[in-house]
């Protein structure tokens, strides 16, 4: 078995440390980190995913794999960072409230600190509150929200009006994100700007600040 073969039944089979070196040893081969994630990673999830929707797998298989595919981030993160050090903008994201899904979420973060990007991470869950406390106390160019879940879809309007309401939505640019985010829906609840896949993000927020 070559390393993007066993990287990708690693990350299947939720097992942690062979997905980590198996990372590390194409990554010594010279492969490409961002061909990585795209070619075998994220394929591997998206696996996962159709296991299951088929009943063929189930939520502790799902948190295996996650957190296998974690752990074979680690030694690509710094690598889609780059060794960038000019601030480009900064960027505050978070997984919207009631979703608890952040490995597509810290993908466009190391994306766009590998742009320049100094990027604040409020993690998963986020209220709108949180978001408007931390836009009031960083004064961010951009907030980018990310959601994986229909039912979480609407918490991205709501974080967006209640923005509004507190009168710090017209201070910044709103992008967002996530496998059931469409640019339709993105247009309909008032976004900035939409990309479906992290390696959109960079060109987006130079986009929406320009
Ligand atoms: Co969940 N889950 N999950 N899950 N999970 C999905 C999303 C699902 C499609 C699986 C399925 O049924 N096929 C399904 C959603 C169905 C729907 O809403 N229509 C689902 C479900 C149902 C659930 C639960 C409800 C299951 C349950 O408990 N019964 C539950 C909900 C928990 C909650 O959030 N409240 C749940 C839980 C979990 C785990 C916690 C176990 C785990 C997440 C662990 C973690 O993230 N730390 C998990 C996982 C792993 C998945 C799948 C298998 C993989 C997600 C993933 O990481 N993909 C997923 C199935 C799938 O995606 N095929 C599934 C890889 C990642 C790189 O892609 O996140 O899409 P993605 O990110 C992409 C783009 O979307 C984009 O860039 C990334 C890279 O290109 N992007 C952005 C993302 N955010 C962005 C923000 C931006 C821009 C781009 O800002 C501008």
């Amino acid at each position: 078995m070559d390393d993007h073969q066993q990287l990708f039944e690693s990350i299947l089979t939720g097992d942690t440390k062979t997905a980590k070196a198996a990372a590390e040893r194409a990554l010594a081969a010279g492969v490409e980190p961002l061909k990585l994630v795209q070619d075998c990673m994220m394929p591997a999830m998206a696996e996962v995913g159709r296991r299951f929707e088929r009943h063929d797998c189930f939520v502790p298989e799902l948190l295996l794999a996650a957190r296998a595919m974690k752990g074979a981030l680690e030694p690509i993160r710094p690598l889609l960072a780059g060794k960038s050090i000019q601030t480009a903008g900064c960027v505050v994201i978070g997984t919207v409230i009631g979703d608890l899904h952040d490995i597509g979420k810290n993908l466009v973060i190391a994306m766009l600190e590998g742009a320049g990007f100094e990027v604040v991470d409020l993690g998963v869950n986020v209220s709108p509150e949180q978001f408007i406390r931390k836009i009031k106390e960083k004064n961010p160019n951009i907030v980018a929200l990310s959601a994986l879940l229909t039912t979480t879809m609407p918490s991205m309007k709501t974080t967006i009006d209640a923005m509004k309401q507190a009168g710090v939505l017209d201070q910044v640019k709103v992008i967002v994100g996530g496998a059931p985010i469409t640019q339709k829906y993105a247009d309909e609840i008032g976004a900035d700007g939409y990309t479906e896949a992290a390696s959109g993000a960079v060109a987006l927020a130079r986009k929406v600040m320009a």
